[in-house]
């Protein structure tokens, strides 16, 4: 077969590979919405990081080009260039071209390999309208071209030589396909996290993410690794020890790396990542961890007699404030669970378990005050849950939430299919009363919410369920909270938090987050939570009214609606402002309203947040609602 011969049997089933990609495209990225575009980029970046994992690569660029395409650029080998034997084309549009190619295909590239799906950049180029590769290596630069993941004829080609003092390396340039996804436009935020998320994973790997559409840029570089990982998760909560915990070990192939370190908090956060996947849903690694964690540390408060008057710890109680970093690298992970982000390889829980159990141990040892610090935070969270106990805190919250009155300010739909209903949480009695007559009762329930909730970041579960506001809440919607929650008993599947567009309104929808996050998260992983987004303006012209969400919005219509003169143009200030009419037209009739569905999309910058607005230090809570008050995209969550 020759290269210019299009149809050879080889090239048939390329094609036909590509198509089944775009056909089902959700099987091969997860989906095809805002989540399953990001991914494009991440898996271009993911073999760069594979070409810095071999030892070959210490700097990848991405940028956000004006005319709506990203490019991944590292100074790595490059792809290959000369011709793959099997196909008889250049290995360059094999890799692209041929799914699973990637850069396995001689299987002995790559060690590890963080392909995060393995699904290869082949499936990048099959949804992309257009695609661009340059390259260079052995000693010329190359380019290629693809359009809807074909190549172009004649369009892979040597444009130069290499300069003497040129670096190697391959650029990939593309074009998502309009068709195919649902938003083609592409978040700094959200590339900016996982990329900056990869830094930390892979320290001395320099990441610059360019914004050329608005000027932005991020460069992450960090020598310390996951140590700075821990840091950066701590920065606005206060340690108990200065020094980041750290060690790290391999065996049978598998690399460990965990940092750690115990602050003040009541809320802790353990990260675990298998070849750079952020392992959601756990797995072995985190078992290991955890079992060798509790072990040592009442080995610890045994030996040093600690433990007062208590048999042992929990784990629960050790892991009380504690930060830490899980990191594994494995020649051939598996991944399980309902979003695949369970590490399953069952030899991976003794490896980690030995290696924690020995480096904690030594390190314990040779660092006695931080031992210390750590056993006397467990021996408190162990007592006060005792207290707890003693309390029959558990019958309290039991009858408190079992109860089966409804809590009286609740305004209930007529609906008992909790598909079909949805719950407003309304900030403020008068905007309840205003959302109460202009809803449709069939389906829509109304709970008003008095002022500020408590502060749930600060207290343990008993204390946040004295609150009526917040039984009010979990009663309305009857899945109960914490280790109890569950999601079936859930009376409606949209939780709709509807507060004023103002700094208050952000607070209290923080507090409602927080609150959601913290002791109901399945709601929020299952997408049942909402908040509402009503108009801040309203502009009048000839008889027609329009509705703005944004200033800019506003500034639109204006412009193209009103000849530039407008008859009225009203703000509301709050939600209270609106008649009912007016908030059932704007912001609660599902033919019209606009909801932005909340999505922990990270939980590492989620955990970030929650502290920096809810934890001691204050400055930085400032600053941070100053800049993200009246930003529609505020939150990641
Ligand atoms: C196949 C084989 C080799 C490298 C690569 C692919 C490769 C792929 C990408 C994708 C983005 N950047 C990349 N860099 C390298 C190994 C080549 C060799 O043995 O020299």
């Amino acid at each position: 077969m020759s290269q210019d011969n299009e149809y050879g049997a080889g090239q048939i089933q390329v094609l036909e590979g590509l198509e089944a990609v775009r056909k089902r495209p959700a099987m091969y990225i997860g989906s095809t919405d805002s989540r399953g575009l990001h991914h494009l980029v991440y898996e271009v970046v993911d073999n760069s990081i594979d070409e810095a994992l071999a030892g070959y690569c210490d700097a990848i660029e991405v940028a956000l080009h004006e005319d709506g395409s990203v490019s991944v650029t590292d100074n790595g080998r490059g792809i290959p260039v000369d011709t793959h034997e099997q196909y008889d084309r250049p290995a360059l549009e094999v890799i692209m071209t041929v799914l699973h190619a990637g850069g396995k295909f001689d299987n002995k590239s790559y060690q590890v390999s963080g392909g995060l799906h393995g699904v290869g950049v082949s499936v990048v180029n099959a949804l992309s309208q257009k695609l661009e590769v340059e390259v260079k290596r052995d000693g010329a630069v190359w380019t290629h071209r693809f359009e809807h993941g074909e190549p172009k004829p004649d369009q892979f080609q040597r444009i130069r030589d290499l300069e003497p003092d040129e670096d190697t390396g391959t650029t990939i340039r593309f074009w998502p396909e309009g068709e195919i996804f649902e938003t083609t436009e592409f978040q700094f935020k959200t590339l900016e996290n996982r990329l900056r998320e990869l830094a930390f994973l892979n320290s001395g790997v320099e990441i610059t993410l360019t914004d050329e559409r608005t000027d932005g840029s991020s460069t992450f570089l960090f020598e310390g690794g996951i140590r700075e990982f821990v840091e950066y998760l701590n920065e606005t909560k206060t340690a108990l020890h200065d020094e980041i915990i750290y060690y790290e070990d391999e065996a049978e192939n598998i690399e460990v790396e965990i940092a750690m370190q115990a602050t003040d908090e009541l809320q802790g956060s353990i990260h675990a990542f298998a070849n750079n996947i952020n392992t959601r849903e756990g797995g072995t690694h985190l078992t290991g961890f955890k079992t060798a964690l509790t072990r040592v540390i009442n080995d610890y408060a045994r030996s040093n007699n600690l433990l007062d008057d208590l048999d042992s710890l929990k784990g629960e109680d050790i892991r009380e404030g504690l930060t830490a970093v899980i990191s594994i690298k494995h020649p051939d992970p598996q991944f399980e669970g309902q979003t695949k982000t369970k590490l399953g390889n069952s030899e991976v829980r003794g490896i980690v378990e030995s290696i924690t159990h020995e480096q904690l141990g030594t390190f314990f040892e040779e660092n006695p005050g931080t031992a210390q610090a750590i056993v006397m935070k467990a021996v408190e969270a162990a007592k006060a849950r005792r207290a707890a106990k003693k309390a029959e805190e558990l019958t309290r919250r039991k009858s408190a939430l079992e109860s089966t009155a409804l809590p009286g300010k609740l305004a209930d739909c007529q609906s008992r299919d909790p598909t079909k209903s949805e719950l407003f949480v309304v900030e403020g009695d008068s905007a309840g009363g205003s959302a109460k007559q202009g809803r449709d009762r069939k389906f829509q329930a109304i709970l008003p919410i008095k002022g500020k909730i408590l502060n749930v970041e600060k207290h343990r579960l008993d204390r946040i369920l004295e609150n009526d506001e917040v039984r009010a809440l979990i009663t309305a919607i009857g899945a109960g909270i914490g280790d109890e929650f569950d999601i079936d008993e859930a009376r409606y599947q949209r939780i709709i938090l509807m507060t004023d567009a103002d700094v208050d309104g952000a607070h209290i929808r923080t507090l409602l987050l927080t609150l959601l996050y913290r002791h109901m998260r399945p709601l929020i992983e299952a997408g049942y939570v909402y908040a509402a987004q009503p108009p801040l303006y309203r502009v009048r012209y000839r008889g027609n009214t329009y509705d703005a969400m944004t200033e800019s919005d506003r500034d639109r219509i204006v412009e193209e609606k009103c000849n530039g003169n407008p008859t009225q143009v009203q703000r509301f200030k709050g939600l209270g402002e609106m008649n009912p009419d007016q908030l059932w037209e704007t912001t609660m009739n599902p033919e019209n309203r606009v909801l932005k569905r909340i999505t922990v999309e990270d939980a590492a910058a989620a955990d970030r947040m929650f502290s920096i607005l809810m934890g001691d230090a204050v400055e930085p809570r400032k600053q941070f609602i100053k800049d993200h008050a009246t930003d529609a995209e505020w939150v990641d969550i």
